[in-house]
């Protein structure tokens, strides 16, 4: 590494020093920390190590996340790292800060990495250690160690880029200047703000520019409006003429989510949106309101009322990357019917399979009908029974994998078409390029041969929605709109598409534990296998329920384990939570489990 970088490195972590949950977030912590300065006696670092003990951030489920004012020097080394990452791909990655459904006093960033899916899993290690590093000089000899042994291009020749992108938190104007500073400590490194977007928007664009794409925000909304009017048009003629409402009203969580989808519903037909939690009225972010409120609460979000009653309703979450659909039944309570991700999976399986199924139908001569597409459903243990057992007997292949965006995207693009959801609303459909080529040009000899057909539609209908879904990461805007166009295509109405399949009863609790790392699981995370004795505990509480289900899992995003039932009745299934958080605690814990 060349002195001039170096050294640079070594100014630029110096400003950031101390690191991640030191740089005092109160007044008593300040003077705390005068004293141990002067406590010359001690050694420092294993003092100031206590002190912030529980405050290790690692790079999680996605990416780092915790109280904002902690995390000004990690946003810096993940800036960095970002840049590192550029280098060694010598493509453009991304730096979102945004935590998501959090609330809004926290923040989190995270890389995009140059697919526009999630950081490989292959750095997540260097990740950690590089938060972690208690020293400028660490801090340093990590990175030395690191480029060296990745035989990254440190030399100051090759360029790096960085786009970045913030949601509306405000911790995220100070925290998005961290990362440009630490970006700007690699040398030939850039870093582009995009300013305040969608986590998925920030995907997408920096998949769009390492493909050569045009990766600007109304390109984005260019593309996924002119898809969504392309299905409109090929709406079939009986349900066009239906007495279908097309009106739906949208939870914004007063994030970012609500304020671009008023940009994009004026570029829409056929599909009126009400934005309520826009953001811009003063509601809090998250508070009360958002996919993941409603998916936990099961409860009416803030600025819906009895008034909503039988309206088609959906929710985004904070950074608009889930998307959750609900009606309220009665205005008599505030209970609401949950549509989740499985059912918008479902639905999108059902579609995307019908298209398939008329588009490779037998009967046009001379035409190449060879190549029929593997088509996965991806979901994890999280999923409702009832809509597994939904999708196989629907003659689908389901695939699970652990929970976490990075597993489902990886197995999803292992088919021809993989759609993947967790039941709390993210998800997406992944088309592979040999199949979308394949289709195009399947496309173009249709035109040719029987133009108009019904499989013609069926091929144009499949090519929309690989242009309108992202292909990145889940998107809430562009789920919403393939949800809304496809009940348009159906004629169904949110209570039609509820009925696909009743859900089980299900509970999930969360146990504070003295460590969750004491807990790996595998099979998808259905099995415990460590601490030893607590899968055969569980098992044996499970088999006293009907249907009973029941899994453990240390969270990625908090200091819990979570616990997931699910039985035949609601109270069945919230016993059999309780009994085995009750395990959880009696392995782990210091007895208190809460919801
Ligand atoms: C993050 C993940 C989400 C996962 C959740 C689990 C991404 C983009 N998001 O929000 O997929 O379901 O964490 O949280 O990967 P938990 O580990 O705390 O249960
Ligand atoms: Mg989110």
């Amino acid at each position: 590494m060349k002195e001039e970088q170096r050294l640079l490195l070594l100014h630029s972590s110096s400003l950031f020093f101390p690191p991640q949950g030191l740089s005092f977030p109160s007044k008593t912590k300040r003077y705390f920390f005068s004293i141990l300065l002067l406590t010359k006696t001690i050694n420092f670092f294993i003092l100031l190590f206590w002190f912030f003990i529980g405050v290790k951030l690692s790079y999680g489920t996605a990416g780092f996340r915790a109280d904002a004012s902690i995390l000004k020097s990690t946003v810096h080394r993940v800036g960095i790292l970002a840049a590192l990452r550029s280098l060694k791909t010598q493509s453009v990655v991304g730096l979102m800060i945004t935590a998501s459904h959090n609330k809004v006093t926290d923040n989190g960033v995270k890389i995009v990495d140059p697919s526009g899916g999630m950081l490989t899993q292959e750095w997540e290690p260097f990740a950690d250690q590089l938060a972690s590093a208690q020293t400028p000089e660490a801090f340093l000899s990590l990175i030395i160690e690191f480029v060296e042994k990745e035989k990254i291009p440190l030399d100051g020749v090759q360029s790096a880029e960085i786009l970045l992108g913030r949601d509306t938190r405000p911790s995220g104007e100070s925290l998005l200047e961290a990362a440009k500073q630490g970006i700007s400590s690699i040398l030939g490194a850039i870093a582009l703000d995009l300013g305040i977007l969608t986590t998925p928007q920030l995907h997408w664009m920096v998949r769009a520019r390492n493909k050569g794409m045009k990766a600007t925000e109304p390109a984005y909304f260019e593309q996924i409006s002119s898809s969504f009017r392309c299905l409109v048009d090929l709406i079939p003629n009986e349900t066009k003429s239906s007495k279908m409402d097309n009106t739906v009203v949208v939870d914004g969580a007063d994030g970012v989510g609500g304020e671009k989808l008023e940009v994009l519903k004026s570029m829409l037909t056929s599909l009126v949106i009400e934005v309520r939690n826009t953001g811009k009225g003063g509601g809090l972010l998250n508070d009360g309101v958002g996919a993941d409120y409603l998916q936990k609460e099961k409860v009416v979000p803030r600025g819906f009322c009895s008034n909503d009653v039988g309206l088609r309703c959906a929710s985004l979450d904070g950074d608009a990357d889930r998307l959750v659909y609900f009606s309220v039944p009665t205005s008599s309570s505030r209970k609401i019917d949950l549509v989740d991700g499985d059912k918008i999976l479902s639905l999108f399986a059902l579609f995307i399979k019908e298209q398939l199924s008329i588009l490779t139908k037998e009967g046009t001569e001379k035409l190449d009908n060879s190549y029929h597409a593997r088509l996965g459903v991806i979901q994890t243990a999280y999923a409702n029974g009832a809509s597994t057992d939904y999708l196989k007997q629907s003659g689908l292949e389901v695939i699970f994998t652990p929970t976490g965006v990075k597993h489902l995207h990886e197995k999803a693009a292992q088919f021809d078409i993989g759609i993947y959801f967790e039941a709390n609303g993210h998800g997406t459909i992944l088309f592979s390029e040999t199949w979308l080529s394949w289709l195009e040009a399947r496309n173009n000899e249709l035109g040719l041969a029987s133009e108009g057909s019904e499989q013609q539609k069926a091929a144009l209908r499949l090519l929309s929605v690989s242009k309108l879904i992202n292909q990145a990461v889940g998107d809430a805007l562009s789920c919403l709109l393939l949800v809304e166009v496809i009940l348009q295509h159906k004629g169904w109405s949110i209570h039609k598409w509820n009925e696909l399949y009743q859900d089980l009863p299900s509970r999930q609790l969360k146990v504070k534990v003295v460590d969750r790392t004491a807990v790996a699981t595998t099979n998808a995370e259905t099995v415990a296998i460590s601490p030893p004795g607590i899968q055969e505990a569980i098992d044996a509480e499970t088999a006293k329920y009907p249907k009973g289900r029941c899994f453990i899992r240390p969270s990625g995003t908090e200091d819990v384990i979570r616990v997931y039932a699910e039985a035949s009745t609601q109270e069945a299934a919230d016993s059999l939570a309780g009994s085995v958080a009750k395990i959880v605690d009696r392995f782990l814990g210091f007895s208190s489990s809460q919801q």
